[in-house]
């Protein structure tokens, strides 16, 4: 039997001499070097090609590349496979400082600055503490409770919202629908790190966003899916929002004539928040790995029916 690695991002050069050593006796094959599909049982993967997954037809258990599960066709697997997600310290900590260096950036007026310089004018504007910059965080699961406990070290006065409720030190936790409207009512830098479920697609909308004060800015991190492009875009033209940070799309790349590309306000990066380091990862994918083959429990499994 073996174990498929497959991913367009992560080079298997890095990944798969470390995944050799902490599992010895398995027979680890770099997709498309797959040999027979019948025989394998687990497959580690970042957005597997097309139809590949069901060619396995004794696969027992798919360890994501990464911490979400939206881009894995979870619905075509049978009941028994288990699904897991990437739960990594090196992953946690890279997103947790793309959401501090957001918050920064808007606390400290930088992205003003930055439109200043291009327009060639000096524009002093009284620089403030964090302490004045109220950051929100929906989503307070692994990465989200870490980039809220560290924009709290790090000065910023920090609330979050999740589905359920929270006890986090130093964070003012919301929870549910009810919740919703207090978190926003608060805070100036708002940092999505939800999943992406049938429950949260399309979130980061009008409606939520004239809950926002005046002059906030919202920073996805989550995926393209939470966004209506066009409000957020029709909130920073009439003025309501200040700016978008935006590492995530629908699709990625958005097309090139898309007007987040050349908006003023708009800072875009490529999906690039965060991603599983090897070094740490790979310990957290073997132990899954054993796991699903003696039949128990994996780490950080997906359930199916929350979709996250
Ligand atoms: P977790 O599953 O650990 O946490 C998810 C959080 O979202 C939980 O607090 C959960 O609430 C909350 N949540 C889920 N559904 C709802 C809902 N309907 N209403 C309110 N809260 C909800 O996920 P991670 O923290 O590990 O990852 C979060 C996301 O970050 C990933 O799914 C992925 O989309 C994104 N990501 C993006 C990366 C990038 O490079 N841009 C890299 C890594 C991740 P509860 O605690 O009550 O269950
Ligand atoms: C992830 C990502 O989900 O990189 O890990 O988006």
């Amino acid at each position: 039997m073996s174990i498929v690695f497959h991913s367009v991002l992560d080079d298997p050069e890095e990944w798969v001499p470390r995944l050799r050593v902490l599992l010895p006796e398995e027979d680890i094959r770099v997709w498309p070097d797959i040999g027979d599909p019948a025989k394998v049982e687990v497959a580690v993967t970042w957005i597997p090609p097309e139809g590949a997954l069901e060619s396995f037809t004794n696969l027992i258990a798919v360890q994501s590349l990464g911490a979400g599960i939206n881009h894995l066709p979870i619905q075509t697997f049978p009941p028994q496979v288990r699904i897991a997600r990437l739960v990594d310290s090196g992953l946690t900590g890279m997103m947790a400082d793309y959401g501090l260096f957001a918050a920064l950036r808007y606390a400290r007026n930088i992205d003003h600055h930055e439109r200043m310089q291009r327009a060639g004018t000096w524009d002093y504007v009284m620089p403030r503490g964090l302490a004045s910059c109220p950051v929100g965080v929906m989503g307070l699961g692994v990465i989200g409770g870490a980039t809220a406990l560290k924009l709290a070290a790090n000065g910023f006065p920090v609330s979050g919202w999740a589905r359920s409720p929270k006890t986090l030190a130093g964070i003012d936790c919301y929870s549910g629908e009810a919740g919703l409207p207090v978190f926003l009512s608060k805070i100036r830098v708002l940092i999505n790190l939800l999943p992406l479920t049938a429950q949260t697609e399309n979130i980061l909308d009008a409606k939520l966003f004239a809950m926002l004060p005046q002059g906030a800015f919202v920073v996805n991190m989550g995926r393209g899916g939470h966004l209506v492009d066009a409000d957020l875009l029709a909130a920073i033209d009439s003025g309501h929002l200040g700016g978008a940070t935006l590492d995530v799309f629908r699709p990625e790349p958005p097309p090139s004539d898309h007007p987040f590309w050349n908006h003023p306000r708009i800072l875009m990066t490529p999906h690039v928040a965060g991603t599983g380091d090897p070094d740490s990862a790979a310990q957290v994918v073997a132990e899954n790995i054993m796991r699903a083959k003696r039949g128990d429990p994996m780490l950080n499994e997906v359930d199916r029916a929350r979709g996250y």
